[in-house]
């Protein structure tokens, strides 16, 4: 089976390789090994959808794999089917009271950190996704949709900009041609790149755009304060025609980051390697004598707001990740999902290469 387009003949590949298999995940096969990878295309609340060549089977969602995970087949035993170790895992802690990690992708390339040229638009939040992005060892750029219903977009990619040199900011109009052409250079042959903001800032439209289908659902947003109305409700990946997989997302009504220190400090360099300067090892940066935060501040050497939000989103990763540990210590029936990523989430930046 091959991805074949009548628009790019040549981009024509093997399924495996257009889906993202590569050899870090060959290398992980039995030499006979009897049973065919496939990868998670649908997260269902009653299956997982994988893709292989020739298979598209549902398997059980006791597997532990989110989608984009490569998982080798068992057809006879689907709910025996291996999840293969991850180049890059995208998780967050989970809505409302749970104290749970949610898993939201795996072995992704590179995140579009989806927001729009209107109220949408909040420097805290971005920077929240970012840090979650950096934190699983994947590539950020943050895209700036609907810059044809904004009169100077240039003011949002401005400000975008202001967050970190290590982020691009591409602003565009998220239908038709403007998606293919500005995201082209992370949508190659073998990649897996995915949307990841809000509801209503046009993560379907622009999946629409790359696999040039209207495959996903779109809704327009409600008027007064430009919020969605969480049209798409699973992740999914999709193929396009040059062979990337794109996955799509629900919106996120909430980003709570847990177990993300890396990435918090890896956006806020500067600010993390003042916290580590301060007379005291285990300070809060409150009112303990030698703070090189509460010096700085008062020093006028910081940008103070942005001091703020790293402070607010430090101490929360912080919390929710104590939470966790809690929870995994306590509870003994924390499900597989939570054992088997603790055997397999490398420590400290944790993409593998
Ligand atoms: N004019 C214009 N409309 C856009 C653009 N991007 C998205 N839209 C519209 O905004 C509305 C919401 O877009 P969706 O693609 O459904 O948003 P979403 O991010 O997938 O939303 P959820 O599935 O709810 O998370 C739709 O009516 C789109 O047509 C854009 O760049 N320009
Ligand atoms: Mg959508
Ligand atoms: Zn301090």
């Amino acid at each position: 089976m091959t991805v074949a387009s009548p628009e790019t003949p040549e981009a024509d590949l093997p399924l495996l390789p257009a889906l993202g298999w590569q050899v870090f995940f060959a290398d992980q096969l039995a030499p006979e090994e009897p049973h065919p990878p496939i990868r998670i295309t649908e997260v269902h609340r009653n299956g997982l959808r994988g893709r292989g060549e020739g298979l598209s089977p549902i398997i059980p969602p006791t597997v532990p794999a989110t989608v984009g995970d490569w998982v080798l087949y068992d057809a006879e035993t689907p709910a025996a089917s291996r999840v293969l170790e991850r180049k890059s895992l995208i998780k967050r802690r989970a809505a409302g009271h749970e104290r749970q990690t949610q898993l939201i992708a795996a072995n992704i390339d590179t995140v579009f950190i989806t927001t729009s040229c209107n109220q949408d638009f909040n420097i805290a939040r971005l920077e929240r996704y970012v840090a979650l992005v950096l934190d699983a060892g994947v590539a950020p750029v943050i895209v700036l949709t609907k810059a044809d219903l904004c009169d100077d977009p240039e003011v949002y990619v401005a400000q975008a900009q202001t967050i970190t040199d290590l982020v691009p900011v591409v602003v565009l109009d998220a239908r038709f041609q403007d998606p293919k052409i500005k995201l082209a250079q992370w949508c190659g042959q073998g990649q897996t790149v995915a949307f990841l903001g809000s509801s209503g800032v046009g993560k379907s439209t622009l999946t629409n755009a790359l696999t040039e289908t209207e495959a996903m659902l779109t809704q327009g947003i409600r008027e007064d304060d430009a919020k969605g109305r969480h049209t798409t409700t699973r992740r999914e990946l999709h193929l396009i025609p040059q062979g990337c997989a794109v996955i799509d997302t629900p919106g996120m009504r909430e980003l709570q980051l847990t177990d993300a220190a890396y990435g918090v400090a890896a956006l806020f360099p500067d600010l993390h390697a003042l916290s580590t300067a301060c007379k005291f090892r285990d300070c809060k940066h409150l009112t303990e004598p030698g703070c090189a935060v509460r010096a700085a501040e008062a020093s006028g050497t910081v940008d103070l707001e942005r001091l703020a939000r790293w402070e607010k989103l430090a101490a929360e990763e912080k919390t929710n990740t104590a939470v966790l540990e809690t929870r995994k210590s306590t509870d003994k029936t924390s499900g597989s999902n939570l054992k088997y990523m603790k055997r397999n989430i490398p420590k400290g930046p944790k993409r593998r290469r």
